[in-house]
């Protein structure tokens, strides 16, 4: 169980010094009890102390970074069971499946799928970022090829290297250098061998068993080895038990801080179907109900796009709305003598505004000020997007350079600063535009500069 503030007060050497950043030991204790500080940032605690905080306030699923710098991915991490106690804080990660028996042809086609199929949607990239290489035959030299190849193509992608046998993992491993891979592979039989492995390389091990039970018995032998890093996967038995498995592990690590269980789950849908269209559905399934990353055996545009929106829609925080960044968006090429017109940058709003610019086919400058989220009249109930703040963001954004005219066009429901605005803004003409986005077309096309 975490520790609470009191608690952790008694463990701190109460100087009062500041030098974490808050005001007194008190308040750093809190923040650490809630989990929105580091015990690391008080420069005095002994290293027991440390240890023993950072223990009790680790989340009850551990954190596993694979990669390495720019690429790198984290999995695991979560403390709640449903997204609406807190948030869930990494998205299942999903991953494409090469064998080591692969003919060059079909190597080259998947890893050019896995450039291609990426999107972007309402601001957010909707990107896979794991190839998984299962070894087929036990052949270390063609495992180590294969790394070699996926590395110098796409450097962006973690790996997951899959084989019962250590020296194929350890060929694999090599190419890999600093970008850490997952050895998938841990069974009863090779736990030691690859328990040495993964003190030699650093990198986390993927545990591979037949059964609930199985799985919790490596994992408990795994960490009496000293390994730190784990993910599991409880093997395939039927649908039902998989989603089962998911929830069991899930709520055991969580409502039990059963340790065994207290990482993140890797799952293969193909193994329970040679349809991919149903492959995608147990994915979907196994998205929502906790796996920490998916391997599947092919990909295709219409069946991956859904799961990553579904995917992009579970794990986003339900306590922060989807924004866009504040800035200057050109939209339809515009010129110096093109509308300028602000809005903010909730997402929702961005998208159904510049939505409405870009089918009126008028050149537009859209203003877009950070509101912290928040719609236009919400920001300007909570003084977000008032006539002070807007004209602040006016004049340091850089408009003034893009367009000879001084007319600025600003949400019909916000006709009310107008007098304001024009007093913070003397060189600016306030233009008050329809209420709706939908009446913007008709508007833009009637505008002129002079
Ligand atoms: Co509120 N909230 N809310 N709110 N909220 C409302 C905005 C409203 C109108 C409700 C009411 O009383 N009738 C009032 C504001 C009253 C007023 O000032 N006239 C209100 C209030 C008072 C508050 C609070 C102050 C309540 C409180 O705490 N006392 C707080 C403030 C938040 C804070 O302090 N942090 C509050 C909180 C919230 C929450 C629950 C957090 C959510 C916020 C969600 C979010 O903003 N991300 C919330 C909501 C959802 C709403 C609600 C129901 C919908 C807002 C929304 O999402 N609209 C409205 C009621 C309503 O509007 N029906 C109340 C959809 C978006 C797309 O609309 O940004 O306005 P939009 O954009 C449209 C137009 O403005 C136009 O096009 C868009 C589509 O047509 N447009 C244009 C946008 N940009 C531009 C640009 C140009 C140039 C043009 C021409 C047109």
């Amino acid at each position: 169980m975490g520790l609470t503030g009191i608690q952790i007060l008694g463990m701190l050497p109460k100087k009062n010094c500041k030098e974490c950043g808050f005001p007194t030991c008190l308040a750093f204790a809190m923040k650490v009890a809630a989990g929105q500080a580091d015990i690391a940032a008080c420069p005095y605690v002994s290293e027991e102390a440390k240890e023993k905080i950072s223990e009790a306030s680790a989340p009850p699923i551990r954190t596993i970074k694979l990669g390495s710098g720019d690429h790198t991915l984290a999995v695991g991490g979560e403390t709640v069971l449903f997204r609406h106690e807190k948030r869930f804080e990494h998205p299942t990660a999903i991953g494409l499946l090469l064998r080591t028996d692969m003919a060059e042809d079909e190597i080259s086609e998947r890893l050019a799928k896995f450039k291609k199929l990426r999107w972007e949607r309402v601001g957010v990239k909707l990107e896979p970022e794991v190839i998984a290489i299962e070894d087929v035959g036990g052949d270390a030299q063609k495992m180590a090829d294969l790394v070699k190849k996926v590395r110098e193509e796409v450097p962006e992608a973690v790996l997951v290297l899959m084989s019962e046998k250590k020296d194929v993992l350890a060929a694999g491993a090599q190419e890999c250098g600093e970008h850490k891979a997952l050895l998938y592979g841990v069974t009863l039989e090779n736990l030691k061998d690859m328990a040495e492995l993964a003190k030699e390389t650093g990198f986390p091990l993927g545990v591979k068993a037949d059964s609930l039970g199985e799985a919790a018995r490596i994992s408990e032998e795994l960490i009496k080895a000293g390994i730190k890093d784990i993910v599991l996967d409880t093997g395939p038995r039927g649908l039902r038990e998989l989603y089962e498995d998911q929830v069991i592990m899930r709520r055991a690590a969580i409502k039990k801080r059963f340790k065994p269980f207290g990482f993140p789950s890797i799952t293969f849908p193909f193994r329970f179907t040679e349809n991919l269209v149903t492959e995608y559905m147990i994915a979907s399934v196994l998205v929502a109900k906790y796996a920490g990353m998916i391997v599947l055996s092919d990909f295709r545009a219409d069946l991956l796009y859904p799961l990553m929106v579904e995917r992009m829609n579970i794990f986003t925080d339900p306590q922060r709305p989807l924004v866009v960044e504040e800035g200057i968006y050109p939209l339809n090429g515009p010129d110096e003598n093109s509308p300028v017109c602000i809005t903010c940058n909730f997402a929702l709003t961005y998208f159904i505004v510049s939505g409405e610019i870009e089918g009126s086919r008028v050149p537009t400058w859209l203003l877009i000020k950070d509101t912290e989220g928040l719609s236009v009249l919400t920001a300007w109930a909570a003084g977000k997007f008032g006539a002070d703040t807007i004209a602040e963001f006016v004049k340091k954004c850089g408009i003034a350079d893009k367009v000879k005219h001084r007319k600025l066009i600003i949400p019909g429901y916000l006709a009310g600063i107008k007098g304001e605005l024009e007093e913070e803004l003397p060189d600016w003409e306030i233009v008050i535009g329809p209420r709706e986005a939908s009446g913007l077309p008709p508007f833009l096309k009637e505008w002129k500069a002079a």
